[in-house]
């Protein structure tokens, strides 16, 4: 395939799904990974159904990340999540019907395509090891190798930290492309397309609107989803 548009950590964000959607449509973008956590944040259900339609359609492939796994269990604080974590957790899974869950909880860990100018290209959410753990810009060398033993592809693309990310470690590329719904050290909602080169992108999405719409969800904590949105783009 030619092009690929990357999108991860959605985080029950809507309105910057619904906003990147539509710069991919302009672009005439056909090929999309959605690199998981689709739902955990104020608009799980929302989120999950615009996934689960992307999803039928040919040219999308979606992962699981932590926090979709974590849903479908039903994790909360006894399982080791942070009370915040886990209050907003069962919130969102409490919206979900059985179905939507079992569609979170059944996505693949990770999958494997061919892209042209790429080659085989290897796409995670956290870590080849681990959809809980982060490779960061200061992720020692070693770490990382240690992270992707056995990989065989030469360019692995992850998220998970939901921040932008462009290093080499013997050999392997290691991108991502930070995160769509909830993102840390952009003014938008963070993605990128591979084409010929790795394209970053950050598409603007209305603040207030989004945060009056964050504040009517009733999520647990929703002035500080409202406020995330807000402080990113002073
Ligand atoms: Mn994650």
């Amino acid at each position: 395939m030619k092009k690929l548009a990357l999108l991860y950590d959605l985080h029950g964000n809507l309105p910057a799904c619904k906003a990147v959607w539509a710069e991919i449509r302009k672009e005439g973008i056909e090929n999309i990974v959605i690199g998981g956590d689709l739902a955990w944040g104020p608009q799980p259900k929302e989120v999950t159904r615009w996934v689960m339609e992307l999803a039928s359609k040919p040219g999308v492939w979606v992962i699981r990340g932590n926090a979709d796994r974590e849903m479908a269990e039903r994790h909360g604080v006894r399982e080791g999540l942070s009370d915040w974590v886990a209050e907003v957790n069962l919130w969102c899974a409490d919206r979900l019907s059985e179905e939507e869950l079992r569609f979170l909880g059944n996505l693949p860990e990770k999958v494997a395509l061919n892209v042209e100018d790429w080659g085989e290209v290897l796409f995670v959410h956290g870590s080849p090891r681990s959809d809980a753990e982060g490779i960061h810009a200061d992720t020692p060398n070693s770490g990382i190798q240690e992270m992707v033993k056995g990989v065989t592809q030469r360019v692995l693309i992850c998220g998970h930290t939901h921040v932008c990310l462009d290093r080499v470690v013997n050999g392997k590329r290691i991108l991502n492309p930070g995160s769509v719904g909830l993102p840390l050290g952009t003014r938008g909602a963070s993605w990128a397309i591979l084409g010929p080169d790795v394209e970053w992108r950050e598409t603007m999405v209305d603040p207030e609107r989004t945060a009056r719409d964050f504040l009517a969800t009733g999520v647990p904590r929703a002035e500080e989803f409202a406020k995330h949105v807000l402080d990113m783009t002073r």
